[in-house]
């Protein structure tokens, strides 16, 4: 397949390069594309250089887009693209339009069939979430899930890597800490704020574990409360989820169906600590599950904790999952 990223050269972007050559997926032709700024750098994609492109204002000359440029640039350009390609869109730009797939492919493959040219990626917070929950959820039925995360830097891309970065140095040295991707200074910190407030209150990071998390699972009853605060992290989502069954659950039956769950690592062994941790989920394609207990506040309740490398599952991992299942239609 002739593939193009967009955003190349973002955190995703690098990614998703990498993700390509780990999983040997056929490439006969990659194009980079990025702002104006990158034009002319080079990237290594199995040992050669690709030099970066301006990205032009007309449909790309490849079979499968991998966009990861930002909503504003998917929204603009997605539809030039698809009259000539399939889109893997990574952004939220069209993740809850009803003629748009909105994909996991351990969880819902089959949605590929219905898609028109655009395919959307989900939110990484949502994608390493129901790593989890799904399994669970088709064993037991969950009702309602409450979350609180605990999300990296590099959620909010390249420039939140470097702002961390940097604002730990100033604030070891004594000096005072800028910052303009985050809200507050990160380092040192945690802040209760990702995406914009919503008039209920909630964030919009907070509102798309629930869109999704419905839309994903087929299943517009499930209720989802979620909490989504930034940590001084550089790579991994973790999140500490408390669910309510419809049927009866118990810590062994739940680590029997995670322990066979594809894309899971059950991490769960409290005697010689062993539990989900970023520092370990790092640079996985699996997200970690563990901390697996009875709920003391509700009767069928599991509380459980999950990490997982945003930037792969949540990301470029997921988008080339995608692009993977475009290659065996029929077998899905
Ligand atoms: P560039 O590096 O040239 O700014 P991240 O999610 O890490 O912030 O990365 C965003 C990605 O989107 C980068 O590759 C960035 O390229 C790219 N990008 C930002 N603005 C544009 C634009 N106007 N046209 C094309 N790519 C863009
Ligand atoms: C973050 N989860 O950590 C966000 C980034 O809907 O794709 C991804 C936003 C999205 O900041």
């Amino acid at each position: 397949m002739k593939i193009a990223i967009v955003g190349a050269t973002g955190a995703v972007g690098r990614e998703l390069l990498k993700v390509l050559e780990q999983r040997n997926f056929p490439v006969s032709e990659l194009r980079l594309y990025a702002s104006a700024r990158s034009a002319g750098r080079g990237m290594v994609f199995r040992g050669e250089e690709i030099a970066v492109e301006a990205l032009p204002e007309a449909p790309l000359p490849v079979d499968v887009v991998l966009a990861s440029a930002g909503s504003g640039i998917s929204k603009q350009y997605a539809p030039i693209w698809a009259t000539q390609s399939v889109v893997i869109d990574n952004s939220s730009a069209f993740r809850y339009e009803p003629d748009v797939p909105l994909i996991v492919p351990e969880i819902n493959p089959h949605a590929i069939r219905s898609h028109k040219n655009i395919i959307a990626n989900p939110n990484c917070t949502t994608a390493i979430l129901l790593m989890a929950l799904h399994p669970l959820h088709k064993a037991f039925k969950a009702r309602k899930v409450i979350v609180s995360t605990y999300q990296s830097a590099s959620g909010a891309g390249a420039s939140g890597m470097e702002e961390l970065l940097q604002g730990t140095k100033e604030f070891l040295a004594g000096r005072a800490v800028e910052h303009k991707t985050f809200a507050h200074p990160l380092p040192f910190n945690v802040i209760p704020q990702i995406d914009a407030f919503q008039e209920n209150g909630y964030t919009k990071e907070e509102m798309k574990v629930l869109w999704e998390t419905q839309k994903i699972m087929e299943d517009p009853e499930i209720r989802v409360s979620c909490t989504a605060v930034r940590v001084p992290t550089l790579r991994v989502h973790s999140e500490a989820v408390t669910v309510e069954f419809e049927k009866p659950v118990s810590p062994e039956a739940a680590r029997a169906v995670l322990s066979a769950a594809p894309g899971v690592d059950l991490v769960d062994d409290p005697a010689t600590k062993r539990y989900p941790m970023p520092l370990s989920a790092t640079g996985k394609f699996n997200v970690e599950v563990g901390r697996i207990r009875k709920s003391l506040v509700f009767d069928n309740g599991l509380d459980f904790f999950v990490a997982g490398d945003q930037l792969l599952k949540g990301a470029a991992l997921n988008a080339v999952q995608i692009a993977e299942l475009l290659q065996k239609p029929v077998a899905i």
